[in-house]
């Protein structure tokens, strides 16, 4: 499995009830590393385009209006099949319908208020790893923790 690099969003929601930390802390204890991070306000021609798939559903005005409303954090996660890792710790966008455990399952009730945006393929993720962030935002830097993490032959 590649060391690969996803991008997150920890949404209005997860910044305006305080679990942010939470939710950053559950990827460090996991192993993965965080390589870039910063709170930005985004703007509604930017979630427009971020979220193009879903313009024309009946949720997008108030998801656009949802997104835009306060600040997030924004973020590149970085491990081994850190992609599909991430989604699936963050759990399915129907908080309702998240697995016990994960992030969503854990921490939401709604499927519009669901904490976290995690790329989806890792064409996706290096799409909106260089939308968002600038090549000198993003840290290239050891752990010096690999060997307590991954086998000689897995990394
Ligand atoms: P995910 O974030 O799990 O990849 P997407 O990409 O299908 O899910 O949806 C992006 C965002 O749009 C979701 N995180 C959620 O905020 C919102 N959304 C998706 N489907 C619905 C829905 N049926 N009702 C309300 N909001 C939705």
């Amino acid at each position: 499995m590649a060391i690969e690099r996803t991008f997150i969003i920890l949404k209005p929601d997860a910044v305006n009830r305080g679990i942010c930390g939470e939710v950053i802390a559950r990827f460090e204890k996991k192993g993965l590393k965080i390589v870039a991070m910063k709170m930005a306000k985004l703007s509604e021609d930017v979630l427009k385009e971020h979220y193009a798939h879903h313009s024309g559903k009946p949720f997008f005005p108030d998801l656009i209006e949802f997104m835009s409303k306060s600040p997030v954090i924004l973020g590149v996660v970085e491990g081994r099949n850190a992609v599909g890792l991430v989604r699936q710790m963050c759990g399915v966008t129907d908080a309702n319908k998240a697995a016990p455990g994960t992030i969503r399952g854990d921490f939401a009730l709604s499927t519009s208020r669901n904490v976290i945006h995690a790329s989806d393929s890792t064409d996706t993720a290096k799409n909106e790893i260089e939308k968002f962030f600038r090549p000198d935002e993003i840290f290239d830097y050891e752990l010096n923790n690999k060997q307590y993490l991954y086998a000689a032959d897995e990394v």
